[in-house]
């Protein structure tokens, strides 16, 4: 087997034993190996004449030695897939340089020099997405992680940092507006082509280089900061997508204030462009004042986009915008250190979203996509730690880990320490590291030097994989609570044995009487195990704990139904009573799928858990957002995540089976609930939003239990819809549904939307998560239906990545699921390695799954590892996944 890509220094900034490696196995890079770069590169200057077929690219990089690394004559230049067509040193040209692997290799004698290349590339031949590529016509960049090394020779690296200056030239009517980051300091015509000269004053990394031309249409507006300076704001977008950014614009100002008033951090350039490629492999880049977004997370409007969408525009946006400071002006020293930039910028976009809407339904969601994305991986033969310590491709670790957990991590700093200690942490922080490549344990020292804590056992967290149990016990004795807490963390791959890490417990005890309680506590659980004593009870409290989910732990609770139902109904944290009714919920359910429950006790129990949901569709102290949130069931894949061994399609059943049974016993609650929801006028606004998110509750219920009224209620909702969250709310149901109306509403909504591509790919997505019986040959279908195409990475998730993460499709005891996913990983690999790679986790869950299935899975692994070539980025997610 061979790889795609040259395995030698992957990553200059780890020296490599040995570059002679087997091309079927790329090395592994090493957290511990990191050594500074021997030379910085103070400026950067760039030239690029710019055409869609060939893009010559002149550079020109001044080089000093650094003496804060270990001297070396030779400087390394990562390349991929480049070939200089012209060398110069100090002016003069030379052949003095050497290939290695990739990368251009020189010798340099003196302190300081001056470095040209040139290099010519072809953007419409890049599939990847990576470096600079051709999308609908425009030219576009992506350099994180690794991306500026397919445009020129550089040190891409993210702690080398250059001042760039960049001039630009193309055709004007095919190119009329030219981009990049910074200001733009010049510009002019010569015949047909035009160009610009851009100058960004703030040092960076290559990663944060971007460049963009196009015909494109701006939204603008502007922005005065906290000290006064007035900042010109651009939505760049496809002319016709113009009416559907305000949404984008006002939340980027949004973010900007919320940034000074939250963190005191201020935007620093004249100028802040946001463009919109519709070809994106991830959600958005933060590249220096010229942020390029997925168009999913910028084009909004109630037409087209769900009440979600909009949310996810704001999230990204804000996010995006955050980076500014936590990632630009203070960058990471190596991609092993990527969670400092990216968990506590998802912990600034997260409380950001929840001052802007509901904090504890904000809550709720994100543990969810925690529960969802995270726990697998924690569990899962690719587990590793926010800071990993090796890599052999690091687009493979832009992970939940490293993302959600991140952000998780630091929020536990920040509920130890207190919110306002926190910013003081973060302030020292900022200010002592602005201008720096930072480490994770530069941010550690801050907070605890900052908000006066003490971390040092919390470091753990950064360093330890795996999501702990808590198991906890409370007891009661005379006038006393006794509250018994062991925890555990399980093993993970190259890490058998683990050390007890800090859990920070916000916890209550409830008077049941009175469903008060005196205040609550925060327990900080750092041995393997600890018991506390609370004063004052005559009779045993109730238990909430781990309230607001102050620590990304699983909580394994001695606790009677009684007193979950009691918490789901009484709590004052809704995150705990959300929280309750999971676990009434799994609890059943996982009772039920063990054979544990006869038929008569899956009855009852089904029966009593829609007797705590109909207290919560009555309780008229709850806002709309929130009951539904109340109102969701357990997802397949926190079930399965509670069983040793999962079967899938037995959890299937049973959450079908409770599903119908809580949409029979509530139906008519239900829509009495539906028809107070269908009064409400659509607007953007909490309340409205709630009844939307309602009515679609309400329908997959009544799906489960009556189908007949429920297809009847749906085409109805689809057919009045003045809005997408309905419109695609209904359709998901009759997606899920047999008969006429489910064939006529996909039809129409096709019709209705064709050419947007956003929509289209809904159309798509909901076919492939439908829970129609025939999913599977459905998605066949869609595979070749003249609308899909391999590469367009929104395209293809929405095909693909909506049928790995539906259990009746992938997991089809046949194993024709995973044939498919095993065949679009082959095929897309070629044309895209970053998108094909994040397909193989799914598969990679076999150990958690019934033998007979996992056989197939790891069949589908074995076969991708056979591959004749395969890139580095999916080779490793195999081979991990198989070890
Ligand atoms: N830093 C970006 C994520 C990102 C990473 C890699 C990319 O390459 C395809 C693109 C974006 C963020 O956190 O938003
Ligand atoms: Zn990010």
């Amino acid at each position: 087997m061979d790889i795609a890509r040259t395995p030698s220094s992957p990553d200059g900034n780890i020296e490599m034993a040995d570059a002679a490696v087997e091309p079927h196995d790329p090395p592994e890079i090493r957290r511990e190996d990191y050594r500074p770069f021997p030379w910085m590169v103070p400026e950067t200057r760039l030239e690029f004449d710019l055409g869609l077929e060939s893009t010559r690219v002149r550079s020109r990089l001044t080089v000093a030695r650094n003496a804060k690394a270990d001297a070396s004559p030779t400087i390394r230049l990562n390349g991929d897939g480049l070939v200089p067509t012209s060398v110069k040193v100090d002016g003069e040209p030379t052949r003095a340089y050497t290939m290695d692997g990739d990368d251009l290799v020189l010798t340099l004698p003196g302190e300081a020099h001056e470095i040209a290349i040139e290099t010519e590339i072809d953007p419409s031949s890049n599939t990847q997405l990576m470096g600079l590529y051709a999308s609908n016509g425009m030219l576009c960049t992506q350099c994180e992680s690794e991306g500026f090394r397919r445009i020129t020779f550089f040190p891409d690296r993210p702690d080398v940092l250059s001042t760039f200056t960049v001039r630009m030239s193309g055709a004007r009517d095919q190119f009329p507006i030219l981009l990049c980051n910074g200001n733009r300091t010049d510009e002019g015509e010569d015949g047909d082509t035009h160009w610009a000269e851009w100058h960004d004053p703030w040092p960076k990394p290559s990663y944060l280089f971007a460049l963009v031309a196009g015909d494109l249409v701006a939204r603008s507006d502007s922005f005065t900061t906290m000290n006064g300076r007035e900042v010109e704001l651009n939505v760049w977008v496809r002319d016709g997508d113009l009416p559907r950014t305000e949404h984008a614009m006002e939340s980027l100002k949004r973010s900007m204030k919320w940034d000074e008033e939250a963190f005191g951090r201020e935007y620093d350039l004249d100028l802040f462009n946001i463009v919109a490629v519709s070809d994106f492999n991830m959600g958005a880049m933060e590249n220096k004042g010229l942020n390029v977004f997925n168009t999913k997370y910028v084009l909004a409007d109630p037409e087209t986009a769900t009440d979600g969408d909009f949310d996810a525009v704001e999230g990204v946006i804000g996010h995006e915008y955050f980076h500014n400071w936590s990632g630009n002006r203070i960058t990471c020293r190596d991609f092993f250190q990527l969670s400092l930039k990216e968990g506590f910028t998802v912990l600034r976009d997260q409380l950001f979203s929840q001052d802007m809407g509901s904090e504890p339904v904000k809550r709720i969601e994100d543990v969810r996509i925690l529960r969802l994305a995270q726990f697998p991986e924690d569990s899962g033969p690719l587990a590793h730690p926010i800071r990993p310590d090796s890599y052999r491709e690091i687009s493979n670790f832009y992970t939940a880990t490293v993302y959600n957990k991140g952000a998780e991590v630091i929020r536990m700093m920040r509920t130890m320490a207190g919110e306002e200690a926190f910013r003081k942490g973060t302030d020292l922080y900022f200010d002592r590291h602005d201008g720096e490549a930072a480490t994770c344990e530069d941010f550690v020292r801050s907070i605890e030097d900052g908000a006066g804590l003490d971390l040092e056992q919390f470091r753990l967290w950064y360093s330890q994989a795996g999501t702990p149990k808590v198991s906890v016990e409370l007891t009661h004795e005379g006038e006393e609570a006794v509250l018994k807490l062991r925890q555990t963390v399980p093993p993970t791959p190259g890490q058998p044995d683990k050390k007890p890490m800090p859990i920070p417990l916000k916890l209550a005890l409830f008077d049941q009487q009175s469903a008060s309680h005196s205040g609550e506590k925060l327990v900080v659980l750092d041995t393997e195990s600890a018991e506390h004593r609370f004063d004052g009870f005559a009779n045993k409290p109730v238990l909430s704990i781990n309230r607001g989910f102050s620590a990304p732990v699983t909580i394994d609770r001695a606790i009677d139904r009684e007193d979950l139902v009691f918490l789901a109904a009484s709590d004052n944290d809704p995150f705990a009573r959300y929280e309750a009714m999971q676990d009434l919920m799994v609890r059943h359910l996982v009772a039920a799928v063990g054979g544990k429950l006869s038929e008569e006790e899956r009855n009852r129990g089904g029966a009593s858990i829609a007797e705590a949901m109909g207290a919560i569709l009555a309780d008229p102290d709850i806002d709309d957002l929130m009951r539904g949130e109340l109102m969701s069931m357990p997802s397949q894949t926190y079930i399965a995540e509670q069983m040793e061994l999962a079967d899938p399609g037995l959890i299937h059943a049973e959450r079908e089976r409770l599903k119908a049974l809580i949409g029979s016993q509530l139906s008519e609650p239900l829509h009495r609930l539906y028809e107070r929801a269908e009064q409400v006028p659509f607007s953007l606004d909490a309340e409205a939003k709630g009844a939307r998110k309602l009515k679609t509750m309400v329908l997959a219920y009544a799906a489960a239990s009556d189908p007949e009224k429920a297809a009847e209620l749906a085409a109805h909702q689809y057919d009045r819809a003045d809005n997408m969250t309905d419109r695609q709310g209904a359709l998901m149901v009759l997606t899920g549904l047999e008969g006429v109306e489910r064939t006529n509403k996909l039809l129409d909504f096709y019709n209705r939307y064709e050419g947007n591509a956003l929509v289209i790919d809904k159309w798509f997505a909901l076919q492939a998560s439908s829970l129609h019986p025939k999913v599977v040959e459905h998605v066949k279908a869609l595979a070749d239906h003249p609308d899909f195409t391999l590469r367009n990475p929104n395209r293809v998730r929405s095909l693909y990545m909506a049928f790995a993460g539906n259990p009746q499709g992938f997991h089809a005891a046949s194993g024709e699921g995973y044939k498919m996913i095993g065949d679009l990983i082959l095929e897309l690999d070629p044309i895209n390695a970053q998108t094909a790679a994040r397909f193989v986790p799914p598969l990679g869950r076999w150990r958690k799954v019934e033998s007979q299935r996992a056989a197939l899975m790891r069949e589908q692994l074995e076969r991708i590892a056979k591959a004749e070539k395969l890139s580095r980025d999916t080779y490793e997610q195999v081979s991990r996944s198989l070890a």
